[in-house]
C-alpha cells in the first residue's frame, strides 16, 4: 500500500536530514513511514502509491479552500507570468496590507514576511526594541516557530527563567524567556506582580493549536490583556494558525480582545510562503527604515505568493463562509465523539471555526499537563488505522486538525464510518 512512499523516504534520507524539510512530517510521533504526496485537489490528497485520502491536515492550516482551488491556481499562474519577484515595492503588497488592516482592526500597520517564524521572530525583536526591555513570556505547549528565544522550556520552578528546548540555543538567550502555564490566571498575576515591569512582551497562541487544541477561558484572556496594559507589556497574539482559520476576525474577534501586535501566516498565503506581523502604529514606527529595529527579507511580500493569499482572503470573506466551515467541523467532531461513545472508547473533541482537536481522554484538556494525560498510544493506533482507511489526520497526538470548504457532508460521513470501524478495533 505504501511501497513508493517507503522507497522515496529511504532515498530522501540520503540527501535531507531525516528525509524531511520539517520534523513533524517524519512521522516520529506516530511511528511508521511518512506518506509522500504527489497531488491534492479539494479535500483530497493522492500519495506516491496512488492511494487517495480525505485530508484533515490541509498543509497545517493554509489549505482552507481545499487543495488546488481553481481560482487560486489561476491567480498564481497569471501573476507568475508577469515575473516572480522584484525585490522592490509592488501595488499588490499595498492591496494585501490594506486587506489585512481592514479585516483585523487591531492592525494599524503590517509588514509582510515569508513565514510564521519570521513573523514571530520579528515581532519579538520589535517589542524588545519598543520597550527597551529584554525579558519575554511564552506558555508551555505553545509553539511560535523556531526562533531562538522561543525554543525554550519552562525553568525548574516558578519565576525561574527558561532553559533551551533545542540544542544550539545559547542558555543566555533562553534566560530571557519565562515560560508560564497556559490558562493559569493565578500564576499570571503573581508573575506580573513580581517582574511585570521587566517584561517586553507576552506572546500567546490565543487558541493553542500546537499542543493539540486548547481553548483558553475568556476571563484568562481578559486578565492577560489587562495585566499587559497595566505594566506596559506588548501583548502579541500569535495568530499564524488561528488567523482567518477560527473566523474572519481571528481569535482576537472571538475573544473581543485587541492585542498590541498580531503575527500571521498559513491562510494569508493560501499555501504559498506568506507571513505577516502588525499592530499599533506607534510600535510599528520603530521598524527600519523608520526606526532602529532592523528587519528585512528578499522575498518579503513576494507578488506571486501575495496573489495566492489575496485570492484566498477574497474567497473566505464571502458571506457565510465561516458559518459553513464551522458547521462542517462540528459535524466531524460530534460524529467522532458519538462513534467513540458507541464503542466505549474514552474520547473527546473540541473545535472552533475550521480547526479541531481529538483526544483519547474523557475530557477536553485545558492546558499542556492535561493534554499529556491523553492516551497517545491509542491515538497512534487510531492514526494508522484511519490512514489505511484513507483518512489523513495530523501525524501527532499534539497537533490540531483542519477542515476546508471543500470537505463535503459525504466526506465527513465517510470519515465517521472509518472512525467507527477503527474505534471498535482499538477498544
Ligand atoms: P512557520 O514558520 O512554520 O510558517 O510558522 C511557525 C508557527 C508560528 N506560530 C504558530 C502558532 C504555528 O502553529 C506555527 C507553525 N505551525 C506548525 C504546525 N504545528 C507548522 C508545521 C511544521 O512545523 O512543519
Amino acid at each position: 500500500m505504501f511501497e513508493n512512499s517507503q522507497k522515496l523516504f529511504i532515498e530522501s534520507q540520503r540527501f535531507i536530514p531525516g528525509g524531511v524539510n520539517s520534523p513533524v512530517r517524519a512521522f516520529r510521533a506516530v511511528g511508521g513511514t511518512p506518506i509522500f504526496f504527489k497531488e491534492g485537489r479539494g479535500a483530497y490528497l493522492w500519495d506516491a502509491d496512488g492511494n487517495r485520502y480525505i485530508d484533515f491536515v490541509g498543509s497545517w492550516g493554509p489549505a482552507i479552500l481545499g487543495h488546488a482551488h481553481a481560482e487560486v491556481v489561476r491567480a498564481v499562474q497569471e501573476r507568475a507570468a508577469k515575473g516572480l519577484s522584484f525585490g522592490a515595492p509592488t501595488e499588490l503588497e499595498l492591496v494585501m496590507a490594506e486587506r489585512l488592516c481592514s479585516l483585523l482592526p487591531s492592525l494599524e500597520q503590517v509588514r509582510l514576511v515569508s513565514s510564521g517564524t519570521e513573523a514571530t521572530m520579528s515581532a519579538l525583536r520589535l517589542a524588545r526594541g519598543f520597550t527597551g526591555r529584554s525579558k519575554i513570556i511564552k506558555f508551555e505547549g505553545c509553539y511560535h516557530g523556531h526562533g531562538d528565544a522561543l525554543l525554550v522550556k519552562a525553568g525548574s520552578g516558578a519565576l525561574t527563567f527558561g532553559n533551551p528546548s533545542s540544542a544550539g540555543v545559547p542558555p543566555e538567550v533562553a534566560a530571557h524567556t519565562l515560560v508560564l502555564t497556559y490558562n493559569d490566571g493565578d500564576e499570571l498575576e503573581k508573575t506580573f506582580k513580581a517582574v511585570g515591569n521587566e517584561i517586553a512582551c507576552v506572546i500567546i497562541e490565543p487558541v493553542a493549536g500546537n499542543m493539540n487544541f486548547v481553548l483558553p477561558s475568556t476571563q484568562y484572556m481578559r486578565l492577560l490583556r489587562d495585566l499587559c496594559t497595566r505594566h506596559g507589556v506588548v501583548l502579541i497574539f500569535d495568530e499564524v494558525m488561528t488567523g482567518f482559520r477560527v473566523g474572519l476576525g481571528g481569535a482576537q474577534e472571538h475573544f473581543g480582545i485587541t492585542p498590541d501586535l498580531t503575527t500571521l501566516g498559513k491562510v494569508i498565503g493560501g499555501g504559498m510562503p506568506v507571513g505577516a506581523f502588525g499592530g499599533r502604529r506607534d510600535i510599528m514606527a520603530h521598524l527600519a527604515p523608520l526606526g532602529g529595529v532592523y528587519q528585512a527579507g528578499t522575498l518579503s511580500g513576494n507578488p506571486v505568493a501575495v496573489a495566492a493569499g489575496l485570492k484566498t482572503l477574497e474567497l473566505i470573506s464571502q458571506p457565510g463562509f465561516f458559518d459553513r466551515l464551522a458547521k462542517t467541523t462540528g459535524s466531524l467532531t460530534h460524529g467522532l465523539v458519538a462513534a467513540a461513545k458507541s464503542c466505549g472508547v474514552p474520547f473527546s473533541a473540541a473545535s472552533l471555526g475550521g480547526m479541531f482537536g481529538l483526544f483519547f481522554a474523557e475530557e477536553v484538556p485545558g492546558n499542556f499537563a492535561a493534554v499529556m494525560t491523553a492516551d497517545r498510544d491509542r491515538f497512534n493506533r487510531f492514526f494508522h488505522a484511519m490512514l489505511k482507511r484513507g483518512i489523513y489526520l495530523a501525524p501527532s497526538a499534539f497537533e490540531a486538525g483542519f477542515v476546508s470548504a471543500a470537505h463535503s457532508d459525504a466526506d465527513i460521513a465517510a470519515t465517521i464510518n472509518a472512525a467507527t470501524a477503527t474505534f471498535s478495533e482499538i477498544t
